[in-house]
């Protein structure tokens, strides 16, 4: 089974796109994913992230961004897979709302939907901390969990491009994203020749695995792209992709290693008036989802999130105060 384990990840200065430009959609379009530079600022970066901070700071359970003794389980939320923080409010924090107002993040996704009618995903962020303070921090590795967010039969053709906005500097020592370019164009077979593998995925259940010695993961050699702070990775989500952690961090690192905001925005015209009633029963309740906009999925709901023993004691971050901006965003 594992006669492939070792899938080699390259970790590269590859070319990057204006947010919004013609260009950059021909990229994903072409390759199944996209660097945009500088879609934030180099200070929305850093106020996003200061706004992250507050977010986590105000859970309640003693999380001081001073102090990475402060920074442990007991504490900090409960991650998914890759270090993913999906719930506990995240997906309504002023920070995430933050992120979701700044006009290159719609530019970027209205120019691949040719609409600026957009709904925005309610997601979180991708967050880790510096594992050689504690060994347990350290993230899975990118073999263990390529995959697709899309199911292969019921969501047939190209329905999402994800999106994630780099809060701080990224190096292959750290890890970070991983792509396979081109993978896109294995989907529409993946029915076939996958039968049984996809037998056991529930039909609503966007998220298929990929096996860890499957020749496809390395059909084109993954690709782990540098960006800077600010810079926005976008990848359609029949892409195969995962987050690989490195092997080693720079010396005496304390600070966290990676922040990533997910974000996603969908056409609003692939939703409906019962979703879209969901959603502002979101924004009230301040519930979190996953990338999709055009169906309703609570993150609230994940298992890791159910099963967590302690989730009773995170404080939630007020429901948002939302403008007008953010309020179409909602629909
Ligand atoms: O953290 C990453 O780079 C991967 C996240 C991911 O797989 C996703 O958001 O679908
Ligand atoms: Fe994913």
């Amino acid at each position: 089974m594992e006669g492939n384990w070792n899938v080699e990840i390259e970790y590269k200065h590859v070319e990057r796109f204006e947010p919004g430009s013609s260009e950059s959609v021909t990229y994903l379009d072409q390759h199944g994913y996209v660097i945009l530079k500088e879609t934030l600022t180099e200070k929305e970066a850093e106020k996003t992230l200061s706004l992250l901070w507050d977010y986590l700071e105000d859970l309640g359970t003693g999380i001081d961004r001073k102090d990475p003794r402060t920074w442990e389980d007991d504490r900090w939320p409960t991650s998914a897979h890759g270090g993913i923080l999906p719930s506990y409010g995240i997906g309504h924090s002023e920070s995430q709302w933050f992120l979701r107002s700044i006009p290159n993040v719609k530019k970027a996704f209205a120019k691949i939907w040719g609409t600026d009618e957009l709904l925005t995903s309610f997601d979180g962020v991708s967050l880790w901390r510096p594992w050689n303070i504690n060994p347990s921090w350290k993230t899975e590795s990118g073999q263990s969990w390529f995959h697709i967010d899309q199911h292969p039969i019921t969501r047939p053709g190209k329905q999402c491009i994800q999106g994630l906005v780099n809060l701080l500097p990224t190096s292959q020592d750290i890890g970070g994203n991983v792509v396979v370019p081109g993978s896109h164009r294995f989907f529409k077979n993946i029915p076939s020749e996958y039968k049984e593998r996809l037998a056991k995925l529930p039909l609503g259940i966007d998220h298929f695995r990929f096996p860890n010695d499957d020749p496809k993961l390395s059909s084109e050699k993954p690709l782990m792209c540098h960006m800077e702070p600010g810079d926005m990775l976008l990848w359609d989500s029949r892409t195969i992709h995962c987050s690989n952690s490195g092997i080693k961090l720079p010396e005496g690192a304390k600070g966290l290693i990676r922040a990533a905001s997910l974000i996603c925005m969908m056409p609003k015209e692939r939703s409906n008036e019962d979703v879209i009633n969901q959603r502002r029963k979101a924004v009230e309740r301040v519930i979190s989802t996953t990338n999709w906009s055009d169906t309703f999925r609570n993150a609230d709901e994940f298992p890791v999130i159910l099963e967590a023993k302690d989730r009773e004691k995170y404080k939630w971050p007020p429901k948002p105060k939302l403008t007008d901006y953010q309020k179409d965003l909602v629909g």
